[in-house]
């Protein structure tokens, strides 16, 4: 492995990145890619039959220069001067060699993300610079390519579990990039087309439980239930309990979905307030399902109701009910 790491991973045969490719690898959208050649010559040595760039080792380096001093603050100008004047060269890694004048604060190094897939590494990249439209591309992209669920499972969870980390391990940083990345997942996610629900398909009403503002995993199965025309309501973060029981006997759905990330918020009570909840007329009285999901749940005895492992696994269950 080179000291870029991923190109001995992505380098095709005939030498050379195409934009795209390397725009996933560093986060970046492929638009900034061209300006930066267009007006700073920040671009590839070679271009394949006199159009289109391939981006070599050392054009892929001197980009991650031109990444660590744009994300650092420094106007792209000035970073492409320092770039082209090789001074910054020492400073390849994601954490920035940082401007001469000291008064833009340093971004935060990289999250660990480890092996996944080349785009989460992108998203990951792109969340610590705070780079609101590269994150924009890069998840419209994968929810184009991969769809729901791979896209969270693979992409927007990693990525979600490494700032979190960060921020458990880093002193409670990293909180900035945490609040900006669960933005744009979650204005990714309410962006994935839905159809019409098909007829006769029972509700899931998903909700979390009071308290709890930890909402993405729950906007991520609202968005793969739409995916595939199964009606939902979805009521968001910290529902009260009395508005959630409010909210089944008015709609009367086939299953609520009540979530909880820690235990704190993981409220016995309300599940079996919940499942005692009857309508209907008198001889077809009729109840929900009621399912668990979120970390908060982890090896709690729940007899009257389900647990939801995971965003496949939640779209299963609901789906045959
Ligand atoms: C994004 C985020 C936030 C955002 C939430 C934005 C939003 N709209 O949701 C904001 C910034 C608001 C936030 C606030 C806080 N957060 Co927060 N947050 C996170 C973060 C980074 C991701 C949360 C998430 O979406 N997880 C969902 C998926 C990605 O993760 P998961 O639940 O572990 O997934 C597992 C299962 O749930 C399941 N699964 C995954 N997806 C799906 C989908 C479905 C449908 C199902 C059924 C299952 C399923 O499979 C996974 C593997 O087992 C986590 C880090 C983490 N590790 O999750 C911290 C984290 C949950 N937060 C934490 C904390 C402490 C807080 C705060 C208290 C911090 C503070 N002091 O302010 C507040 C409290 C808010 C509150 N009262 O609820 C801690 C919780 C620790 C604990 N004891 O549980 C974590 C774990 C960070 C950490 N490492 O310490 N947070």
């Amino acid at each position: 492995m080179d000291p870029t790491g991923d190109l001995l991973l992505e380098a095709p045969a005939d030498g050379g990145l195409t934009t795209g490719a390397v725009a996933r690898l560093l986060g970046v959208a492929p638009t900034t890619l061209r300006s930066w050649d267009r007006r700073y010559g920040i671009g590839p040595a070679a271009r394949e039959d006199g159009r289109h760039r391939r981006w070599s080792g050392a054009d892929i380096a001197a980009l991650r220069n031109m990444c660590a001093l744009t994300s650092a603050g420094l106007p792209p100008a000035e970073a492409a001067r320092t770039v082209l004047a090789g001074t910054s060269r020492a400073g390849t890694s994601d954490a920035p060699a940082g401007p001469r004048s000291g008064q833009v604060s340093r971004a935060p190094g990289p999250l660990p993300v480890g092996r996944a897939r080349q785009e989460c590494r992108g998203l990951a990249r792109a969340a610590v610079r705070l780079d609101a439209p590269a994150m924009d591309e890069l998840l419209t992209a994968v929810l184009d390519r991969y769809g729901l669920p791979v896209a969270w499972d693979e992409v927007m969870m990693p990525a979600l579990h490494a700032v979190g980390h960060k921020w458990e391990t880093a002193g409670e940083r990293y909180i900035e990039v945490e609040h900006l990345l669960s933005w744009h997942v979650s204005g990714a996610l309410r962006g994935v087309a839905d159809r019409p629900p098909a007829p006769g398909a029972g509700l899931a009403l998903l909700a979390c439980a009071p308290g709890e503002t930890h909402t993405l995993a729950l906007e991520a199965l609202a968005a793969t239930l739409a995916q595939q025309a199964l009606p939902v309501r979805m009521f968001g973060a910290a529902v009260p309990a009395g508005a959630l029981e409010d909210a089944v006997r008015r709609t009367g759905p086939a299953a609520v979905v009540l979530w909880a990330q820690s235990r704190g918020t993981a409220s016995r009570s309300l599940v079996d307030r919940l499942d005692a909840i009857e309508w209907g007329v008198r001889g077809a009285r009729r109840r929900s399902v009621v399912c668990v999901a979120g970390p908060g749940w982890a090896g709690r005895q729940l007899p009257g109701a389900r647990h939801l492992t995971g965003l496949a696994h939640a779209v299963d269950v609901l789906a045959t009910l």
